[in-house]
């Protein structure tokens, strides 16, 4: 499975998620994390419980995005305000919408950052560099901050099993792509951070 992973899919899905106003569609953002996640399942059993968290949340946002206010879930900009205008998410602690929309993007928002910041030292290691500490390096900086003790160490364990970095140019075919596809998810994280910012949802329970 490993070998139909490519870069540049999620690019591409990633890259149709941009609206020309700038604002972000919600069926290419989950499709993209679609591809994310058949790639780390290729990878082995000890990913499935981040995959399947991954893959509820998906489903979650589809299953708004095909529901009769589905219109109202377009993208990230329409979903904020139509929740917000219409007190559908829980603010400060869990409540009557424990899986709000914003609540559930948010979670797929803070990953996003850590594979930015992942796939950039990526880019920049050497021979030497060691995958496993790349991959922890960039979750302390970033999704750590929002998991417990117990998740964490979990995720510690997993990380033990990440391939090597010769494994992740393989199968991600393009080297060079990674110059062009971090960006990109920069600028799609950063639209989205943005947004949440201005609305004072990045703390959502
Ligand atoms: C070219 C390289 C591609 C690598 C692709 C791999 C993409 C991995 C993305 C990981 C996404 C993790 C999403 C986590 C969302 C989350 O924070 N959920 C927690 C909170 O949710 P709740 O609903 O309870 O508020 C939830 O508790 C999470 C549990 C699972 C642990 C998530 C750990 C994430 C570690 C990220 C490292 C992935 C390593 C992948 C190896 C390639």
């Amino acid at each position: 499975m490993a070998d139909t992973f490519s870069l540049q899919r999620v690019l591409e899905t990633f890259r149709s998620s941009l609206s020309e106003k700038k604002e972000v569609y919600i069926k290419y953002y989950i499709a993209g994390w679609q591809e994310l996640v058949a790639f780390m399942n290729s990878l082995g059993n000890v990913f499935s419980f981040i995959s399947k968290d991954v893959v509820s949340k998906i489903q979650i946002l589809e299953n708004f995005l095909s529901g009769e206010n589905g219109s109202h879930y377009v993208t990230i900009q329409s979903m904020v305000k139509y929740e917000l205008e219409n007190e559908l998410v829980d603010l400060t602690k869990r409540g009557s919408h424990p899986e709000s929309g914003c609540r559930t993007l948010l979670r797929l928002h803070r990953a996003l950052r850590w594979l930015e910041l992942f796939l950039e030292r990526l880019r920049t290691s050497t021979e030497d560099s060691k995958t496993s500490v790349m991959c922890s390096d960039a979750y302390n900086e970033s999704l750590a901050q929002h998991h417990p003790w117990l998740i964490r160490k979990a995720v510690g364990v997993a990380f033990c099993a990440i391939p090597g970095r010769d494994t992740f140019f393989d199968v991600m075919h393009v080297v060079a792509l990674l110059g062009e596809s971090l960006p990109l998810i920069a600028e799609v994280y950063q639209i989205t951070e943005d947004l949440y910012a201005k609305n004072n949802l990045l703390e959502l329970p």
